[in-house]
Formats: C-alpha cells, sequence, structure tokens
C-alpha cells in the first residue's frame, strides 16, 4: 500500500470515514482517492457504504446544500440544472489520447498530456469549500459475471443521490471481490445561485487506459453521473477486448397472447421511445437505457446496468403512461429536473390535467411568454427535463431485474427518428443483413438531449454513436462475430414511431407500438407469418388487424397499413447512398458491409424496376 498515501488519507479524513476505506484492503482504490484528495482538497471526506444511513445522509444533505429542494409529495424533490447545463456536452466531451489524429473520425478527442494537464488544473483546490464524496458502486447486478465495479468521487450531493437512486450499491462488492473498477471524479466547479457558474470550463475527458473519466464544471446527470454514458464508453472498449456487448439499449419482458414472457432489447437514440417502449403497459421493464450482452452456453444474455430510471418528463401523462404518472404521483423517492415548480407543485410540458402557469424552473422564476437573453421564448419545463425513479418502485418491474445471469434474448429491436424512410416495423433476413442494414445504418433525427440543433439527420449505428469509444469498424465487427458463437440467434428487428405522411403527419399514434412489439414477440415464436420485401419482413394486414383489435380494440384499416409498410424505394435508395459513403471514408470497415448494402441496393433497384418507386405491401408475397 501507498504509504504516502495513507498518510494524507489519516490526516485529512476522519477515523469513522478512513476506516471505511481501509477495511476494504485495496491499494488501488486508496491510490485513486489519495491522487484526488490531494489535488482536490475538500474541506472533507465522506465515504459511502452500502447502509441506509449513509444513503439518507447524501439524500438529506443534497436538500441542506439546496442542490435540491423538497416538493409537496414526500419524498420528492426539485433539482435544476444551469440554463446553459440542460443536456450531454458532445463538443467537450474527448477521449485523452496521446496522438489526437489517428482515433477515428466518429471519436473525439484531445491530446492526453494536454487534456490532463487542463482538467487537473481545474480540479485543482475545487474542494477547498465543499465536501467530497466518495461512492462505491456495482454496475449490473449484485455477484454477477457480467457486473462491472465503479468508484464515483463527486463533490455534488444531487450526482451522489441520482447514483443512489439509479445504480446497485457496490461497497460489500469490493470487499467481496476487489480486482478492476471503473473510476469517475466529478466537480460541479464554482456555483452560483446552486448550479455550476464555470460552463464554459465544462469538461468530460475520458481516460481509456486508466479506466477513469473527469467531468468537470457541469451537473446535468449525463454529464455527471459517471455511471451513465461516462461507464458506458469505459464498458464498450473493455467489452471489445473481452467478446461481449455494451449497449445503449432497453430490456423488457414481452408476453405473447397467452401470456408466455420472452425477452427483448432494443437500441434507440435518446427521446426516440425507448423509456416508453420498455414500460409498456401489461409488459415488464427490466431496464431503459443500458444494457450489457454477452453469449453464454450459445444463447445471448443480458442485464441492465442500471436500477433506475432518469426518463425524460416531457409528454407524461396519466393516459399515455399510467405506470410512471401513477409512480410520480406517489410519496416515494422521486428527483424532477429543469420542470416547473410552483409552491411545491411539479408542472411539466404535456402533463395535462391542471398545468400551473407561474412558478420557478431552470430559468428562474418563471411566466408564459418569459424569453432568454437571445430572445427566444423559454418553455414552462425544458425539453430534456427528467424525473430519476427506483424500477423497484413500479408496478411493471421484471422480475429478473437482479437476476445475476441475466435474461435471454429473443430478439434486438433497433429504432430511430426517420420520418420518411423505414416502415414501422420489420425483422431482419439475417443476423448480418441486421447488423447491417438496420443497426449499422441507423439514421436519427437529433433531439434536445444533446446540446445543438434539432431535427437534424444523423448517422447514430446502434444509436450508441455518441459512446463509441473504439473505431466503428471494430464495433461492427464485433456485433457481427457473435453469431458464430450464438447458438439461438436473436432475431433482429427495426422499428421507427416517428414515420410521417405526405401532410407531414405522423402515421401512428402513440399506443401503436404496443402492436409492433407484440408482432415480435409472435414472430420471435414463428407464430405468424410475414411479407418479404426488399429490405426485410413486414406484417401481413389480417394479423395487424387482429393485434389491434385484441390488443388496443382498435379497428385497423387497410388504407393505414398501406400508407404506413408501402417501400419507399427511392429513399431507401437515397439512404443506402449516404451510408456507404459515410463508411467508405472510414477504415477498418468489413467488407460484408458493403456487400450486404450493395445486396439491399440490387433487390430494391429490382423491385422498382418491377413495380415502381412506391410499393404497396400486396405486391410481396409470403416468405417461404
Ligand atoms: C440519453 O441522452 O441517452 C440519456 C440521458 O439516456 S443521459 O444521461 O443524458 O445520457
Ligand atoms: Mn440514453
Amino acid at each position: 500500500m501507498n504509504n504516502n498515501y495513507l498518510d494524507l488519507l489519516r490526516n485529512k479524513i476522519d477515523p469513522e470515514n478512513l476506516e471505511k476505506i481501509t477495511c476494504l484492503n485495496n491499494a488501488e482504490v486508496v491510490e485513486f482517492i489519495g491522487e484526488y484528495l490531494e489535488l482536490c482538497n475538500p474541506k472533507s471526506v465522506f465515504v459511502r457504504t452500502d447502509s441506509p444511513e449513509d444513503s439518507r445522509y447524501i439524500r438529506e444533505q443534497s436538500c441542506v446544500l439546496e442542490e435540491e429542494r423538497k416538493l409537496n409529495f414526500k419524498g420528492q424533490t426539485i433539482h435544476f440544472d444551469g440554463y446553459l447545463d440542460q443536456a450531454r456536452d458532445k463538443k467537450n466531451t474527448r477521449y485523452l489520447i496521446p496522438q489526437e489524429s489517428k482515433f477515428g473520425k466518429y471519436l473525439n478527442s484531445v491530446n492526453k498530456q494536454k487534456g490532463i494537464a487542463e482538467i487537473k488544473d481545474i480540479l485543482k483546490n475545487c474542494m477547498v469549500d465543499k465536501q467530497m464524496l466518495i461512492c462505491f458502486f456495482c454496475l449490473g447486478p449484485l455477484d454477477s459475471p457480467f457486473s462491472i465495479l465503479a468508484v464515483q468521487i463527486t463533490d455534488s450531493f444531487y450526482v451522489a443521490h441520482s447514483e443512489d437512486i439509479l445504480y446497485r450499491s457496490g461497497y460489500e462488492q469490493f470487499k467481496k471481490r476487489g480486482g478492476d473498477f471503473f473510476k469517475f471524479v466529478h466537480s460541479a466547479g464554482e456555483l452560483e445561485n446552486c448550479v455550476s457558474k464555470n460552463v464554459d470550463k465544462r469538461r468530460v475527458y475520458i481516460d481509456l487506459e486508466n479506466n477513469l473519466v473527469y467531468s468537470t464544471n457541469t451537473q446535468y446527470a449525463g454529464n455527471t453521473v459517471g455511471l451513465k454514458k461516462l461507464a458506458l464508453r469505459l464498458a464498450i472498449k473493455k467489452a471489445y477486448r473481452e467478446g461481449w456487448l455494451a449497449e445503449h439499449m432497453f430490456l423488457m419482458g414481452v408476453k405473447d397472447l397467452d401470456n408466455n414472457k420472452a425477452y427483448f432489447c432494443g437500441a434507440y437514440p435518446s427521446m426516440c421511445g425507448k423509456t416508453s417502449t420498455a414500460m409498456l403497459s401489461g409488459e415488464s421493464i427490466v431496464g431503459d437505457d443500458i444494457a450489457y450482452l454477452r453469449v453464454i452456453n450459445g444463447k445471448m444474455m443480458a442485464v441492465n446496468v442500471e436500477r433506475g430510471i432518469f426518463g425524460i418528463i416531457k409528454g407524461i401523462n396519466r393516459k399515455d403512461d399510467e405506470v410512471i404518472f401513477k409512480s410520480l404521483e406517489e410519496e416515494e423517492e422521486v428527483i424532477f429536473s429543469n420542470i416547473l415548480v410552483d409552491d411545491g407543485d411539479p408542472s411539466w410540458i404535456g402533463k395535462g390535467g391542471s398545468v400551473s402557469h407561474k412558478g420557478v424552473n431552470y430559468s428562474g422564476e418563471w411566466f408564459p411568454g418569459k424569453t432568454d437573453q437571445e430572445g427566444n421564448e423559454i418553455p414552462l419545463s425544458h425539453k430534456n427535463a427528467r424525473y430519476t425513479i427506483r424500477l423497484s418502485e413500479l408496478d411493471n418491474v421484471d422480475s429478473n431485474l437482479e437476476n445475476p445471469q441475466g435474461v435471454n434474448i429473443k430478439g434486438i429491436i433497433y429504432g430511430g427518428r426517420d420520418s420518411d424512410t423505414s416502415v414501422p416495423v420489420e425483422q431482419a433476413l439475417s443476423w448480418s443483413q441486421g447488423i447491417i442494414t438496420k443497426a449499422a445504418s441507423l439514421e436519427s433525427e437529433t433531439t434536445a438531449a444533446t446540446l445543438g440543433q434539432e431535427g437534424v439527420r444523423v448517422f447514430n449505428p446502434m444509436s450508441n454513436i455518441d459512446f463509441l469509444s473504439i473505431l466503428l469498424g471494430e464495433y461492427i465487427e464485433a456485433n457481427l462475430k457473435l453469431e458464430k458463437l450464438l447458438k439461438d440467434v436473436p432475431l433482429i428487428f427495426s422499428a421507427n414511431y416517428f414515420l410521417k405522411g405526405k401532410k407531414g403527419e405522423f402515421l401512428n399514434g402513440m399506443q401503436d407500438k404496443k402492436i409492433w412489439i407484440k408482432w415480435i414477440r409472435l414472430r420471435a415464436d414463428n407464430r405468424l407469418e410475414a411479407l418479404l420485401t426488399p429490405t426485410g419482413l413486414i406484417p401481413c394486414y389480417d394479423d395487424l388487424k387482429y393485434l389491434f383489435q385484441k390488443v388496443l380494440d382498435k379497428d385497423y384499416s387497410k388504407d393505414e397499413y398501406i400508407e404506413q409498410f408501402t417501400l419507399r424505394i427511392p429513399e431507401n435508395l437515397d439512404k443506402i447512398e449516404r451510408i456507404i459513403n459515410i463508411y467508405k471514408k472510414l477504415e477498418k470497415i468489413p467488407e460484408i458491409l458493403f456487400t450486404e448494402l450493395e445486396n439491399q441496393r440490387n433487390r430494391l433497384t429490382k423491385c422498382q424496376d418491377q413495380f415502381g418507386k412506391y410499393v404497396f405491401p400486396d405486391k410481396f408475397g409470403k416468405q417461404e
């Protein structure tokens, strides 16, 4: 054990908290804590074990320091992020690498030496008037071969409280297992009115060699909650080395019409229906954001890395989101962020019912028509405003959430916000056609989940582009390779809830995803026929008509079906062109990617020659 650091720890940490560290008997933990204790120089230190008292201290202290404020319902609090700190900051999130140029087009990087010097300068003495929190976590279920241990250092009680809700506590796991762990160092920096003041110095720097992420001058959870998207980046690299996958995916149980459950996972970019799919009424949720997938004994198995939801609140209402809405109306632990609070009552856009039109939101005192410095109207709540809750508090939590062996995946769904190209649901023709033409070709229109312009179509393979820490070609290869290990190969599907008609109207209602998911469930057991198109297998009208009636008690017309499932050949061909052009410029792209895309282009062109540009589904025959 490093004695210098032990002396420093003895000097700076009171005996009770010091004992919590020393009894882990872990030299790497001492080393890590020592280094940042010296650099950040906190006023005091608190170490969080798995005890309820430690959780309570963090929860309460967050309110004492006004990072959170209590609402009228017991257990509920509100947290505000700064006006300019409302989403993930992609621009300032960078990998620390020795040479900037050699790290692939989609990976934002900074010279390691320069970056470390910059971040250490920011962190120096940053906690002199604050308490340093040291928290131990387990990413994934306890005692599981999937799981990874992590330590978070932060000076934000809101961050530590959010992590307490969202992740399994891992102090005892450290005692039991030790070994490698992920490390996160966060400082909200100087605060003004309880929010990070110097957002121009907002930095998220990732050191892959040391499994360490720094985050400074920000509070928004996507930038600060180390275990979420920061750990996903470290996990993607680790998974690549070890032959498994770390994914931006929900995980859910779906029942067939006789109530037999099977599990599916789905990769959709942020704000494209991931949580609302995992929360569909009548089904069960394992997770809504991040999953680890491993092939075990020829089967695809998966766990939820988290145990809570950091979900978008805009549009959550009693009718469409029954389960979540109910849990937000109970006296349970919920952190709301960046919504409107009037006299202790929360309101947000799309809540329905009686919504307040005055109060305090992320811009301070708010009134309808309020504008910011640029003259933009400030909405009642931010579009990316969120709620943080524990899954165990939901009525529909799946019984396998804590299963260390994970759940067996029967199908993987890739979804995006695509207004003009792909049909609402479609099964891939094979593992490789699915991985290439659906997962690796995914495009989606940007949303308020990241800073910058919304509604721009961007390339987002596997919905994971923001979090990749290896070359895209390597990542695609890792996906393709799994097929050889699988005896029971999951089916691949695409889903698109955002297809629009000629007048720009959405072609589907909010509830229709229930039907697509049921169709996927039944296809997984090979119980329904499908029509073979150049891009994949689509539902037959009669099956959907039956399912709409049975599940939603809704009459589904042939006209709706035709409009939704017409194959739009020009748009599909344009997409292939765009995707090929992107991949042509990248290194290490497996040849099969170009073969699959060319084959699809040929099938589409042939179909266009025979039936024209827009092909009604009844032109296609049933799959043999
Ligand atoms: C997302 O943006 O994909 C989220 C929220 O799930 S964040 O924590 O910002 O990543
Ligand atoms: Mn996400």
